[in-house]
């Protein structure tokens, strides 16, 4: 009998890779989607056929009762959220609506309906914030430096306290920044490389960027959704930091993106006082021992093998006059 899944955020970035790799292990796939005036199908078109698309709301309690008891699914992947962390100083109310009741309301949802569907929850690197240890690991204490990762920090624990109350299947990836061809055009690393496909083009002549001196663990998010998978399939529910144990700058990834196109960045980047954050996170680097151990993980695409495969879809996809195809939704703060 094949598996059933729920995939809430399937939209998204970690959605759409995750939708893939479900239907390769011959998964039945149910993508929760909330309404939205126009659809946004860019990441998902190729599988729409293969999946179903059901209306769910993380702000709607009944929305989500109804799409799990309609599903009951053998597992949810609760990737849902509002993402983007300087958006979250912009509208904190929502955020924590989002990204914590709405984390609250699932599990419940679950806990409703029934408690032996197997739940992951997407927990974020940027929890450690200001961080008390380097590198960054399951045990490591929390101090979030956002509304976003304040948010994130609520919905860990309350994930936690589901499955220590109500022997639920409950874990947690603590995931560090992963990235792809399809992230949204609003973070750093995408940023950049559809800067230096508008650039090489001819588009555009400058780009604007903040803090390059900010620091992180990059990884391909092709790499993380196997780790998402393989989590909720252990004998025993545990949280993982998933990370690739390195880090660079976002000057580093400006020079290697830039190079890569045969550009020379110094002539192109500008800083803009306006870009950099209230709070800042400045050097995230992960330890995922724990999870190479447990899991059998290891990431395949490497830093520079990632700016390269971002910079190079994003050169094909200017090139093709598709300028606008990929994430042009979501841009609601400022860019950064
Ligand atoms: P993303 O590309 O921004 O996708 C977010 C998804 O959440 C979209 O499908 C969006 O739908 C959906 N969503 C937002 N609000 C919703 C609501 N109220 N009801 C239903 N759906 C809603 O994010 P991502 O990069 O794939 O990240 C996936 C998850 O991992 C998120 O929880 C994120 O916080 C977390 N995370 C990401 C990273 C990373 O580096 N990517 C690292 C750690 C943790 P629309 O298409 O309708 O907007
Ligand atoms: O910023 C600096 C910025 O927006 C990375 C989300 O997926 O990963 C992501 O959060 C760094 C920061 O990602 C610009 O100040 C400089 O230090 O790409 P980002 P993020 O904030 O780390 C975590 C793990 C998540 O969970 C989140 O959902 O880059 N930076 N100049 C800039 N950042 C942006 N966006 N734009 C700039 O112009």
């Amino acid at each position: 009998m094949s598996k059933r899944a729920i995939v809430t955020g399937i939209t998204g970035q970690d959605g759409s890779y995750l939708a893939e790799l479900l239907l390769e292990h011959g998964y039945e796939v149910v993508g929760a989607a909330r309404r939205l005036s126009a659809p946004n199908h860019w990441r998902i078109e190729h599988l729409l056929d293969r999946i179903e698309l059901r209306p769910a709301d993380l702000l709607d309690q009944l929305s989500l009762i109804r799409l799990v008891d309609d599903v009951r699914p053998h597992e949810i992947y609760n990737l849902a959220a509002m993402s983007f962390v300087p958006a979250s100083w912009d509208q904190p109310i929502l955020t924590g609506e989002y990204n914590s009741l709405g984390v609250t309301r699932m599990l419940e949802a679950v806990r409703h309906v029934d408690t032996s569907i197997k739940v992951y929850q997407a927990s974020s690197s940027e929890m450690f914030g200001k961080v008390r240890e380097t590198p960054q690991n399951e045990l490591t204490p929390f101090y979030p430096r956002s509304p976003y990762g304040v948010s994130k920090v609520f919905a860990h624990y309350i994930t936690v306290n589901y499955r220590e109350s109500y022997d639920m299947f409950a874990v947690s990836g603590i995931l560090f920044n992963h990235e792809s061809p399809r992230r949204g055009l609003e973070f750093v690393t995408r940023k950049v490389t559809d800067g230096v496909a508008r650039i090489k083009a001819g588009q555009a002549e400058t780009l604007s960027l903040g803090n390059l001196d900010a620091r992180r663990d990059w990884g391909f998010a092709g790499d993380y959704v196997r780790a998402i998978w393989s989590m909720l399939q252990q004998e025993r529910a545990d949280d993982y930091v998933i990370a690739t144990g390195t880090s660079h700058s976002v000057r580093d990834l400006v020079e290697t993106a830039f190079s890569h196109a045969g550009l020379d960045w110094r002539d192109h980047v500008r800083t803009d006082p306006a870009l950099m954050r209230p709070a800042e996170v400045e050097h995230l680097i992960g330890d995922p021992s724990r999870a190479k151990a447990e899991l059998g993980w290891r990431p395949s695409v490497d830093f520079p093998g990632l700016v390269r495969m971002m910079v190079d879809a994003d050169v094909e996809r200017v090139a093709r006059g598709l300028a606008d195809a990929a994430g042009t939704a979501g841009m609601g703060a400022a860019g950064r």
